[in-house]
């Protein structure tokens, strides 16, 4: 049976796993459970193979505020680099180790560890109306949820400078412009879109999406000759699917390949 949540609502349909963070009133901010519930779906998302793509979205006008400042000034709030160790840095390696493209669809503001979420997504698209506010600095904070580390690997260190020190309200297609989401669309548009897109991923064959994303993340941290072994390593487990078979046989029949993640 699916596990239910209460701070998040989690749907799969058609191989697209979505996770609607469910706090508007607060903005989305993250409280002690939705952090908890959004480390817990990730891990669902990951152990139910009927799930091939996810989607991660916010309920209301915002995508996510970041930490739930109320809930901070709170008596039982745990040092900050406590509270970021123990309970973001695991939320955003779940989505990086996450087998399966995460796809942020940005409806409102993203504001703090909010965008940071939203930065560790595979892909972004955003609502027109959609907004990136790297709030830490407003309030005294240096960046954490790999915000630093996203940042420069998205947009280069000239606009990640501009973000972190000066944390002003980027609008979407400002984002969009310096390549910190790849889609801007009209907010009627943006679950449409971001449903069809997560579609298209889950018909691909999983273990080369899978492996794609294995492949760009070491891009990141090796140079060229390490990256091209990388690949060709990732490439020999590949070409050992049935997958990779029903690909060549689909194109040789002029069909569909059916891909079913052997
Ligand atoms: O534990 C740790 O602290 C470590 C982790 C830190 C990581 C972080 O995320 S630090 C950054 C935390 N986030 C922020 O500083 C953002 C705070 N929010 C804002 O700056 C603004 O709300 C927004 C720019 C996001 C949106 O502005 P606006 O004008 O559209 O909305 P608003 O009126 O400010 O907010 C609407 C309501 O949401 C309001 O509640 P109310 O007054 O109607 O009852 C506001 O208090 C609430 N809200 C917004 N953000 C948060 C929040 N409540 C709790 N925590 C929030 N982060």
């Amino acid at each position: 049976m699916a596990p239910s949540f209460g701070a998040l609502r989690w749907e799969v349909e058609h191989g697209v796993g979505t996770i609607t963070l469910d706090r508007p009133d607060a903005l989305n901010s993250l409280d002690a459970t939705l952090k908890r519930e959004l480390l817990a779906v990730l891990r669902e998302a990951e152990r139910d193979p009927a799930v091939r793509a996810v989607i991660l979205t916010g309920a209301g006008r915002a995508f996510c505020a970041g930490q739930d400042l109320k809930e901070r000034l709170g008596p039982d709030a745990a040092p900050l680099d406590v509270e970021v160790r123990e309970r973001y840095v695991p939320i955003v390696l779940a989505i990086r180790r996450l087998s399966k493209p995460v796809i942020a669809a940005v409806n409102g503001v993203a504001a703090g560890a909010g965008a940071a979420l939203a930065f560790a997504c595979d892909l972004r698209i955003a609502a027109d109306g959609a907004s990136f506010v790297l709030a830490f600095g407003r309030i005294g904070l240096a960046p954490d949820s790999g915000a630093s580390w996203f940042l420069p690997r998205l947009v280069g260190l000239a606009y990640a400078a501009e973000l972190l020190y000066l944390p002003d309200s980027m609008p979407a297609t400002e984002a969009l412009r310096i390549g910190l989401v790849s889609r801007v669309v009209p907010a009627a548009e943006l679950m449409p879109q971001a449903q069809a897109l997560a579609g298209r991923l889950a018909h691909g064959a999983p273990r080369a999406m899978a492996l794609t994303k294995r492949a760009l993340e070491r891009s990141l941290e090796v140079g060229l000759e390490e990256a091209l072994d990388h690949e060709a390593s990732l490439q020999g487990i590949a070409g050992r699917t049935a997958d990779h078979a029903e690909g060549i046989a689909a194109f040789l029949e002029k069909r569909p390949p059916r891909f079913t993640g052997e």
